[in-house]
C-alpha cells in the first residue's frame, strides 16, 4: 500500500506518554535538536506548507504531535519535541527528556526514527544521547542531514560521508541522506524509504 503523504492529518498533541493512542499500528517518529529543521522537513515530506509549525519561538514544540497517514488507519507520523533549546528551565528540560526517552523506549509500534540534523552540525552531544534511547534492534534509523542548501554540493557530500563514518564508529546502523526543505531536495528519497518502513514485516 502506498502512503498518501499529502493527506496527512493532525490527530492530537500529548504532553504525557499515558495520553498516547493505543500502542498498535505503525508509527514513524521525527526527532531532532530544536531549530534543526524538523517541522520544515515534515512539511516538505507531506507537501504541505503548515502541517507542522515552523520557526516560531524555538523550543516551543513541547508536546508529542501525532498525525494520521492515509490510507491505512494504523499509520501515524509522530513529531517529537525538539531538544537542546537553551532557554528553558531545568524542570521543563527534564520533562522533555523523560517524554522523549519514555516514548522511544516503550513504544512498540515505533517502526522507524528519522533523526533530523543540521548538515553543518551533525551528531551533537544531544543527538548522541538521543541515539542511546533508540531501540535499534527493533526500530530503523534514518539520518536526515537538512539545510543542505547552506553548503555546496561537495561540502554536503563530505559531511554525509563523515557522519556515516562517525555512526559506524559508534556501532550504529543507519541510512543517511542530505535534504533541503527550502529546495525540496531529497523529498522523494525520504518518501520512498518511509514507504518501505510502513510495509508489514514478513517473517
Ligand atoms: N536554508 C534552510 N533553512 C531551513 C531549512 N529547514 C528549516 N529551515 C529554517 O530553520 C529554522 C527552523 O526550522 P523549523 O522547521 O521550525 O525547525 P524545528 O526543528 O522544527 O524547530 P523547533 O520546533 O523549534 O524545535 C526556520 O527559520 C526555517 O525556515 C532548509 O532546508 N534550508
Ligand atoms: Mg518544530
Amino acid at each position: 500500500m502506498e502512503p498518501r503523504f499529502r493527506e496527512t492529518a493532525f490527530i492530537k498533541g500529548v504532553a504525557q506518554v499515558e495520553q498516547l493512542p493505543p500502542d498498535d499500528g505503525i508509527e514513524i517518529a521525527f526527532a531532532g535538536r530544536s531549530n534543526a529543521g524538523k517541522s520544515s522537513a515534515l512539511n516538505a515530506l507531506c507537501g504541505r506548507k503548515a502541517l507542522a509549525r515552523v520557526g516560531r519561538t524555538p523550543g516551543r514544540t513541547q508536546e508529542i504531535n501525532l498525525f494520521a497517514l492515509p490510507p491505512d488507519a494504523a499509520w501515524r507520523l509522530v513529531d517529537l519535541p525538539g531538544y537542546g533549546y537553551a532557554k528553558v528551565s531545568a524542570g521543563q528540560r527534564q520533562h522533555w527528556d523523560r517524554l522523549l526517552g519514555d516514548y522511544l523506549q516503550s513504544r512498540e509500534c515505533l517502526a522507524g526514527l528519522v533523526l533530523i540534523m543540521d548538515i553543518r552540525r551533525p551528531l551533537t552531544e544531544l543527538d548522541r544521547q538521543l541515539l542511546e534511547w533508540v531501540p535499534l534492534e527493533r526500530c530503523q534509523l534514518h539520518c536526515l542531514l537538512t539545510k543542505a542548501d547552506k553548503l555546496s554540493r561537495q561540502a554536503a557530500d563530505k559531511q554525509l560521508h563523515a557522519t556515516q563514518r562517525e555512526l559506524e564508529g559508534l556501532g550504529i546502523e543507519a541510512t543517511l541522506q542530505t535534504f533541503s526543505s527550502l529546495k525540496n531536495q531529497g523529498v522523494d528519497d525520504l518518501r520512498g524509504l518511509l514507504t518501505e518502513w510502513l510495509q508489514p514485516v514478513e517473517d
